[in-house]
């Protein structure tokens, strides 16, 4: 699986390395497990939203007399009953100190700003009898004009929130002139003009739909000491603190469990109003209260993610040497502001000089609200935007300097020798070899071998002809250190914390905060604690998602979980050690000092074969009896640790793709992708090859088919999965993965991120391909997703054109 110039493929000697499958797997595919819509509760109630048809409308009246005699409804609750108590969302971390902000009720008072938006809940006993209710609740509305475009919201000409008097929520800028990472943009861009080549694009990255598998789902329970929450969510601890600070409640009285999470690649990264409402709704009827979203809901309501427009200027050389990059972008947040979703774009602000050497670069975002669905993170959040525009520029450069766009990378890139690396926009990064990733992409892609072969369809004119796309990427995951956080006025920290403990049977309990939702952190945690401790794979149980159980944590997104998270359980280990040694050389009448750990046990160091040792395990057992420990030591091995990284993870990787285009139909056909990831070292290649999967087809989906799409009134024409085109296995084809490993430096286990590679790099891959497959007829673009139409009509345009 794993090879590299540098390192070649090794049977690991250990767990971490070895492609263990998942032990979460058997319980999640046998439905062994219980999901938050599986909970039932005595005397529980059942909840249904009504939500507003219009995009933007004053509510004149709202009359539920009928829902309220409805069989079964025990209360209907309005804005109105609920708006001295709901607090509204105040979740979203501000980007700048005049960023403007709607607020943000979780049920509307007296407008609504998006079609979806909730406007009344009905509590009923069953599920049924809520969703009958909810029919019958009558709303009048006046409907106000509606702002749906980006460009449209741009010019204030229609207001998505009038009392805000603009659409702009913020504007963010980075200039590597004034910050003294580089130089001025505006001289780069001058002097190409005179003595160089500019390229100048207009690209868009539509808006899509985080198509988690188990839609959003929360139960809520008031009748004990606690008050307890199930939701399905990704962030149960980031979730707890966000109810306590909206609702005034005591946060030591809130429980917060995330149960066994059916996916969220950002869509469950939220503080969401149907979790506010259910909660409230438990507290007024003193009753346990469930909500569980239908899917037509959850692809409305959820939050959705991308929706950019982006503006750039690259300046370059006449050969080919990039010399600098203005970006400009405008971003939808959709009607209200999420808990990232003013900052899900400045996330790719530090990423558009990819893996590529320049000076000078400035980066100019502003974030609009229109009268849509709000906007937050989606797998990748910033980083594919950032990483698409500029895999994308460097083939439109390599067309204009007439070479293959693998010479202009080849040209541009930070050789191996050069790390570590400080980029224009100031990270640091620490590891990475480009060169040995895309000599071995190339090589399992057969590069040479489908440009002759393209050469040669395109000299006899076929009528199916092949495009072939690279994306050099890198991206900056594991988030984050806290210091950088706060610099970009995040409101949380990006540190982990976990606590390792020693069972009297010498079974470990591994306490994580991070919540995984379909990542296997069960499994590869316990492939660390098993090595470290040298314990059984088997032996290690892994708790996490329960704010009972793991009081500390801020949870699993941006690709931080293992080199946060584990390494904060791989530095709880340690302690557990530590805390071992002077009781282990207290039984073997030994000095702590001399003693070494290996294999699980603890012996005088150099004393041989057959000296005298005691296992960690028969160490736990001695502490647990407590009768012949040192003075002063305490009879527990329990340890914990709070990590906070000093640096991000900078996995990288190249991909390349293969597509064939019918000229006469304008359908693309996947015939190859190969890529090679460098994720550093790989704790179980079985999964990361499985994130890398799921990734890639994420990310070729967002190139070619998945796209929220609005009428002309703001209501979801993709409201469901026969509009919205979510591939299936069969859409796909079979990939060709391998890893390099260049370790990252800032984690002691050298692992780098990988849960949003395969998204971000992908997309440009496939779209440089599509355009490489028609650029003959005079094509530079073609719009995402890049359906049958738009590439039939490019190509007619093209010919048009002549
Ligand atoms: N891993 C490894 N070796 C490495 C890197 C990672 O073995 N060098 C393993 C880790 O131990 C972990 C998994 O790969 O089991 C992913 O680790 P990591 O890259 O740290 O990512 P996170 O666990 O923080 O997961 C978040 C990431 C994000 S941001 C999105 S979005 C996403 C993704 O994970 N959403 C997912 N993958 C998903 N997978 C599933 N099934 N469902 C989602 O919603």
């Amino acid at each position: 699986m794993t090879a590299t110039a540098d390192k070649p493929t090794a049977k690991p000697a250990g767990e971490v390395g070895a492609a263990r499958r998942r032990k979460e797997d058997r319980r999640l595919i046998t439905g062994r497990t219980r999901w938050t819509d599986n909970i039932q509760l005595p005397g529980m109630l059942h909840l249904a939203m009504v939500r507003s048809p219009f995009a933007h409308a004053t509510i004149t009246n709202i009359d539920a007399s009928a829902a309220q005699q409805s069989p079964g409804v025990v209360r209907v609750i309005t804005g109105e009953d609920v708006k001295d108590t709901q607090g509204g969302l105040p979740c979203a971390w501000p980007i700048t100190p005049d960023q403007k902000a709607p607020v943000h009720p979780a049920i509307a008072v007296d407008r609504v700003a998006f079609s979806g938006e909730i406007v009344a809940v009905v509590i009923a006993r069953t599920p049924a009898q809520a969703r009958d209710a909810a029919e019958l609740v009558d709303v009048d509305y006046d409907r106000q004009p509606a702002v749906l475009e980006l460009k449209d919201a741009a010019t204030d000409e229609v207001l998505a929130h009038p009392d805000l008097g603009t659409n702009k929520s913020a504007f963010w800028q980075f200039d590597s002139g004034q910050a003294g990472t580089g130089g001025d943009v505006e001289e780069a861009i001058s002097k190409a003009r005179a003595d160089g080549i500019v390229i100048e694009r207009e690209y868009r990255n539509q808006r899509l739909i985080p198509s988690f598998m188990e839609p959003r789902s929360t139960v809520v329970d008031p009748t004990g000491e606690q008050i307890v929450m199930w939701s399905a969510t990704q962030v149960p601890h980031i979730l707890r603190v966000m109810l306590a600070m909206v609702l005034g409640v005591d946060e030591a009285k809130v429980r917060v469990i995330a149960p066994d999470v059916g996916g969220g690649f950002g869509g469950k990264l939220q503080v969401t109003p149907e979790e506010v409402i259910t909660f409230l709704a438990a507290r007024m009827t003193g009753k346990p209260c469930k909500y569980t979203e239908t899917r037509s809901e959850s692809l409305l309501s959820a939050h959705h993610g991308r929706d950019q427009w982006q503006q750039l200027t690259l300046a370059a050389t006449k050969e080919g040497k990039v010399t600098g990059l203005k970006v400009d972008i405008m971003t939808d947040m959709g009607a209200y502001l999420g808990l990232v979703t003013a900052g899900t774009p400045i996330l790719g602000a530090f990423l558009y000089n990819a893996i590529y050497k320049f000076d000078s670069y400035q980066f100019n975002a502003t974030n609009l609200f229109t009268n849509k669905t709000w906007t937050d993170a989606y797998r990748g959040a910033g980083r594919p935007e950032a990483t698409f525009a500029i895999e994308r520029l460097m083939d439109e450069l390599a067309a204009e300097v007439g070479c293959d766009p693998m010479e202009i990378r080849e040209k541009n890139w930070i050789t191996h020798e050069e790390f570590p690396y400080t980029t224009v926009c100031g990270l640091e990064y620490d590891s990475g070899n480009y060169e040995a990733a895309t000599a071995r992409a190339k090589e399992l892609f057969d590069y040479d071998g489908l440009r002759a072969e393209q050469k040669q369809r395109r000299e006899r004119g076929d009528r199916v002809q092949l495009g072939l796309g690279i994306s050099t990427f890198t991206e900056m995951c594991g988030l984050a250190p806290s210091r950088v956080l706060g610099e970009l006025n995040y409101g949380a920290g990006g540190w982990e914390h976990a606590e390792v403990r020693m069972l009297p049977t010498g079974k470990v309990e591994v306490v994580t905060g991070s919540s995984a939702h379909g990542q296997g952190h069960e499994t590869s945690w316990s492939q660390i604690v098993a090595d470290k401790l040298g314990v059984p794979f088997e032996d290690v149980e892994v708790l996490h998602g329960d704010t009972q159980v793991s009081p500390k944590g801020l949870d699993t997104y941006g690709s931080r979980s293992l080199v946060v998270g584990g390494q904060a359980v791989l530095k709880a280990a340690d302690k557990v050690i530590e805390k071992a040694r002077p009781i282990a050389a207290h039984l073997l009448e030994a000095s702590a000092d001399d003693l070494e750990f290996a294999s699980g046990s603890f012996s005088v160091k150099g004393a041989g074969e057959g000296a005298s040792s005691i296992s960690l395990a028969e160490v736990s057992l001695a502490v647990f009896a407590a009768h012949n420990l040192p003075d002063g030591v305490e009879p527990s091995l329990d340890s914990a640790a709070t990590f906070d990284p000093v640096n991000f993870s900078f996995p990288h990787g190249t991909h390349l793709c293969a597509v064939e285009v019918d000229t006469e139909t304008g359908h693309v056909s996947m015939l190859r992708y190969a890529c090679v990831d460098d994720v550093g070292n790989v704790i179980n290649p079985l999964i990361v090859e499985g994130q890398v999967h799921g990734g890639l087809v994420q990310g070729i989906a967002q190139a070619l088919w998945e796209e929220a799409v609005f009428d002309d009134q703001g209501t979801l024409v993709t409201g469901s999965f026969v509009d919205y085109t979510l591939p299936s296995s069969a859409d796909t084809i079979s990939f060709r993965t391998d890893n390099t490993v260049s370790p990252a430096t800032s984690n002691d286990m050298g692992a780098k991120g990988v849960g949003e590679a395969g998204c971000i790099a992908s997309t440009p891959a496939v779209v440089n391909a599509v355009v490489d497959a028609v650029r003959h007829f005079g094509i530079d673009d073609i719009q995402m997703p890049c359906t049958p139409m738009r590439v039939w009509k490019a190509i007619q345009a093209a010919a048009q054109k002549g």
